[in-house]
């Protein structure tokens, strides 16, 4: 009886087409908090409802802003990991290898995957609130930003709109032409992989179940077992950063 992870690397060695669908628990290894984990998760210290909404950066700028300029600099000082360098492997191995990723760091592509996708925006893209003219803002250093510390939003040239982060908050929709290339890639994988994911947040949480019912496999990687509703489904126990290195390994 093969174990699950063998079975992954079967599948995984006849793929063609592979879709790796990311969460926070895939940057969890570099340092940098997952959202809902229970004592780590930065939900566990910060309430989203004032944080992570549109209305919440209206009634509180400088609130949000801190918060999101220490989360950034975070994100500059860490390295990829494992699981990440792992997932840029693929790309030797299956001929099409699309990463489609819920996190708004730039991990993926500092180890080396070339084709990535981003649902939830991106940490390092702040712009215009306003006019959403792209804005160039220098870091402040991460000492100085502790991870409550208030901080005024720097002002746009154009319409003197205050910064905002380049990311999506809950209410928003997700970023047109990612979302709008991320479904025919799930649509025609073969093999879908969904590593550190707690599938909580629409819509990209649909993505693993459009690739079952498009007959693709699909493999979860989390430390916490996810319930499989299919023999097509598959759940190894563990953390990216080990089983991600073990699957290119059985490559
Ligand atoms: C490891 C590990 C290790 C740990 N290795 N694994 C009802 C039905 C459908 C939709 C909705 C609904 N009610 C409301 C909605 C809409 C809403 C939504 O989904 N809400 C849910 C809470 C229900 N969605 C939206 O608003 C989205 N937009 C939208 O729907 O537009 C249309 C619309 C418009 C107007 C009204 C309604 C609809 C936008 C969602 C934006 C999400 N934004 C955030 C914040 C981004 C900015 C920021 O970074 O601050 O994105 S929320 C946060 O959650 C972040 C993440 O990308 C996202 C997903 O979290 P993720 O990655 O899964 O992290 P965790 O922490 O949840 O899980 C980590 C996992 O890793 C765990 O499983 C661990 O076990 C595991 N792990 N260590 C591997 N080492
Ligand atoms: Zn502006």
């Amino acid at each position: 009886m093969p174990t699950q992870l063998q079975t992954a690397i079967d599948h995984l060695s006849r793929a063609q087409r592979v879709v790796v669908f990311t969460g926070a628990g895939v940057s969890a290894e570099s340092g940098i908090p997952t959202f809902r984990d229970d004592l780590t998760g930065l939900w566990a210290r910060f309430d989203p409802q004032r944080l992570a909404t549109p209305e919440a950066f209206l009634a509180d700028p400088e609130l949000v802003w801190g918060w999101y300029e220490w989360r950034r600099a975070r994100v500059g000082q860490v390295q990829p990991n494992p699981g990440h360098t792992a997932i840029a492997q693929l790309e030797r191995h299956v001929p099409q290898v699309c990463v489609v990723t819920q996190n708004v760091d730039d991990l993926h592509e500092r180890a080396g995957s070339t084709r990535v996708l981003h649902l939830h925006g991106s940490i390092q893209s702040p712009r215009c609130h306003d006019c959403a003219r792209p804005m160039q803002i220098p870091l402040a250093d991460l000492d100085q930003l502790g991870d409550g510390q208030r901080m005024a939003p720097p002002r746009c040239e154009d319409c003197d709109g205050p910064a905002r982060p380049g990311v999506v908050w809950f209410g928003e929709s997700l970023p047109e032409q990612a979302w709008q290339s991320a479904w025919p890639e799930v649509q025609k994988c073969d093999l879908l992989l969904s590593v550190g994911t707690s599938g909580a947040v629409y819509p990209a949480a649909q993505l693993p179940q459009l690739a079952l019912e498009q007959g693709a496999v699909v493999v979860h990687v989390n430390p916490d077992p996810i319930a499989v509703s299919s023999e097509r489904e598959l759940s190894l126990v563990g953390r990216a950063g080990e089983i991600l290195p073990r699957l290119m390994e059985g490559l």
